[in-house]
């Protein structure tokens, strides 16, 4: 049975599609189930071209649950030790989570909309 998690950081983004992609029934990786909710930090891809917030900072072994709205994005993380897995494609109206379980800064681009960037602060 998929777990329905409901988001505990909406981010209060006007055009950010957050209420519709929390409220679809998402079915997280077994790895990520055992994680509480409240583990959970939120980028938001939006339909405004942006990830929001542009910088966001964790704590090491944290998950990030980017959600994506009616237009499609996709993450791509430069590379260097400890970068999660790319979310690649096309991602629209979906939640997808990585873990990040080693500190250090991250950076990332959408390859659909190159001035897409944010930057994920492990601590
Ligand atoms: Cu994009």
């Amino acid at each position: 049975m998929a777990s329905r998690i409901v988001c505990q950081n909406p981010c209060g983004v006007s055009a950010c599609d957050c209420v519709s992609v929390i409220g679809r029934e998402i079915s997280p990786q077994p790895a990520l189930l055992a994680k509480t909710a409240e583990t959970f930090k939120n980028v938001a891809a939006t339909n405004a071209l942006t990830f929001t917030p542009a910088a966001l900072r964790v704590s090491a072994g944290d998950i990030v649950r980017f959600t994506f709205g009616s237009v499609a994005h996709n993450v791509f993380f430069v590379a260097q030790a400890g970068a999660p897995a790319d979310i690649a494609g096309n991602n629209a109206n979906v939640a997808i989570e990585r873990e990040f379980a080693a500190p250090g800064t991250y950076a990332y681009t959408c390859h659909i909309h190159p001035q897409m960037h944010g930057t994920v602060e492990v601590r």
